[in-house]
Parts: structure tokens; C-alpha cells; sequence
């Protein structure tokens, strides 16, 4: 499907990033942002010639932001048709007692608020135009705990339930919300949990074959192109290198 204006969260890297790139087709109209302005100057010009970019640096977290980038949309940009909440990240992997407060607030205001702040600001247009698609990236960390999870599993928790919510709302419209839960993929996402220690976060990929960036993008581009009557309520996806493992037990 072209003609599609499409706002992504996150775009400087990973999934959002990879996302650009797949709905960078002619006739598309992109808003791209994120924190960080350089990345999404270079894929601005990497870009160029195929869809219409405008490109926006938006912290989610910021509820005033979030609308004056809502509200300052240029004409062409203003009906969005696909709203990709994807910015999103993970800080550390101590346990509960010994985690870094400002790293769970961290979480928080990004992954709940930025989510809630962008589908609140951007939905009432979908709703008016009868017409839009709200993809929500949580993961598979909110279905499956792991030790060293607790808030970012709660936060991606958060948003595959808001996810189910808002299609309970939005019934009765044509507005449809997809909610995607990745499971391990190779982006900036480790370098960002370890607060750049490389050599952590390339351990995490060590001898596996990961989700790419490309392969979130897809499956974003797959929900996105069903027919205007079809659904996709919640897609996991993992790579083949990836399983569940049993209950752990404590023993004495
Ligand atoms: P990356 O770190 O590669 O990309 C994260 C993106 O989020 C960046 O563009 C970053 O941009 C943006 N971002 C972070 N904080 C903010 C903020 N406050 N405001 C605006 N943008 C922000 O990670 P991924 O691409 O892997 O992650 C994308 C989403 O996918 C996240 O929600 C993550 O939780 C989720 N996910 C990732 C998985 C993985 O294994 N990689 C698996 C499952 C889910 P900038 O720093 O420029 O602001
Ligand atoms: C990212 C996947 O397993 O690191 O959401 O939580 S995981």
C-alpha cells in the first residue's frame, strides 16, 4: 500500500530505523523522529527521492513535545495513517532490590508514557477519518519473565494490554491497533541496556542467529498491509534461536 502517512517513534535506530527504510516508497509520507536529530538527518538523505520525510527530534517522554509536534505537523503530514510507537528501551539487569531507581523511571516515562502520549495525541484524527492503524512494539518480555526484567517486562506489559484495550475502544471504527512482541534482535537495544559497554552487548548475540532490525519490519509492514478489514491483534516473534526455558526451582 502506498500514499500512507506514517509517524514512527524511535526511527534513529533498530526497529524504527528499519521501519523507515521499508515504508520509504513513493507516494509515503514519513514523520520520523526520535531524541537524537544526526541519525535522522542521514537517513533523511538516504532516503531521499523515495518517500516524503519530515523528520522531528521528539523525546516521548515529553508530554508537551509530543503535542507541539502533533500540532506543528506541516498540511501534508497532518493525516497520519500508521502511528509506530516504537521508542522504547531497557536499563540494566539487576534484581529488583538492587536496581537504579532513575533507570525503572527511565522506563517508565518512555516505554507507558511515550506510548500513551503519542496514541492520545494522534488517535482523535484516526478516529475523525475513520481510518488509521496504531502499531504498538512491546515484546516478548511482557508475556515471559526473566530475572532482571521486572520493569521493563511490567512496562511491555503495559503495552500489549493497552494495545488490547484500545481496540476495545476503537471498536465499531475503522481504526486498528496491532500490537507486535519481538523477542531477542540485534539493534542498539543491549548497547543501551549496559549504557554502552559494548562487549556486554555483543555477548547477548554471541553464536546466535537474532531477530534483525529488518525482520521487525517486516512484520510491522505485513499487520500494516492486510486488508482494511483484517486485524492483527498481537504477533510474537522470535528468532529460531530462541526458547522458552523451564520453571527455575531453588533448591537448599
Ligand atoms: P534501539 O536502541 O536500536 O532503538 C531504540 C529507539 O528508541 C532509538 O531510535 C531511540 O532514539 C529511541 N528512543 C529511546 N528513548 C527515547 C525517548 N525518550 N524519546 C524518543 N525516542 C527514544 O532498540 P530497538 O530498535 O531494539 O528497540 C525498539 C523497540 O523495540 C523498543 O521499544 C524496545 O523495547 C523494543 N524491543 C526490542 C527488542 C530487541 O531485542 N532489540 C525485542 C523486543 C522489543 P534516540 O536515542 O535517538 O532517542
Ligand atoms: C527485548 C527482548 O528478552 O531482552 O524486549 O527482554 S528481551
Amino acid at each position: 500500500m502506498s500514499g500512507q502517512t506514517i509517524f514512527i517513534t524511535g526511527a534513529s535506530a533498530g526497529f524504527g530505523a528499519a521501519c523507515a527504510r521499508i515504508f520509504a516508497q513513493p507516494g509515503n509520507r514519513l514523520i520520523l523522529t526520535a531524541r537524537r536529530i544526526d541519525p535522522l538527518l542521514a537517513l533523511q538523505k538516504d532516503l531521499a527521492g523515495t518517500a516524503d520525510i519530515h523528520i522531528i527530534p521528539l523525546d516521548v517522554r515529553d508530554r508537551e513535545a509530543v503535542k507541539g509536534a502533533v500540532d506543528a505537523l506541516p498540511p501534508a503530514f497532518r493525516e497520519i495513517d500508521v502511528l509506530i510507537n516504537n521508542a522504547g528501551l531497557a536499563l540494566g539487569l539487576e534484581p529488583a532490590h538492587q536496581v537504579n531507581l532513575d533507570d525503572w523511571d527511565t522506563m517508565v516515562d518512555t516505554n507507558i508514557k511515550g506510548v500513551m502520549y503519542c496514541t492520545r495525541l494522534i488517535l482523535p484524527g484516526m478516529v475523525a477519518r475513520n481510518r488509521g492503524h496504531i502499531v504498538n512494539i512491546s515484546s516478548t518480555a511482557s508475556s515471559w519473565p526473566y530475572p532482571g526484567g521486572n520493569v521493563y517486562g511490567g512496562t511491555k506489559a503495559f503495552v500489549t494490554q493497552f494495545s488490547r484495550n484500545l481496540r476495545c475502544d476503537l471498536l465499531g471504527t475503522k481504526v486498528r491497533v496491532t500490537c507486535i512482541q519481538p523477542g531477542m534482535a540485534e539493534t542498539e537495544f543491549s548497547k543501551v541496556r549496559f549504557k554502552g559497554d559494548d562487549a556486554k552487548a555483543a555477548q547477548v548475540y554471541d553464536g546466535v542467529e537474532a531477530l534483525t532490525a529488518a525482520d521487525i519490519a517486516e512484520t510491522v509492514q505485513w499487520a500494516v498491509n492486510r486488508p482494511p478489514h483484517v486485524n492483527i491483534n498481537t504477533l510474537e516473534v522470535m528468532s529460531i534461536d530462541q526458547a522458552w526455558a523451564p520453571f527455575a526451582i531453588h533448591r537448599e
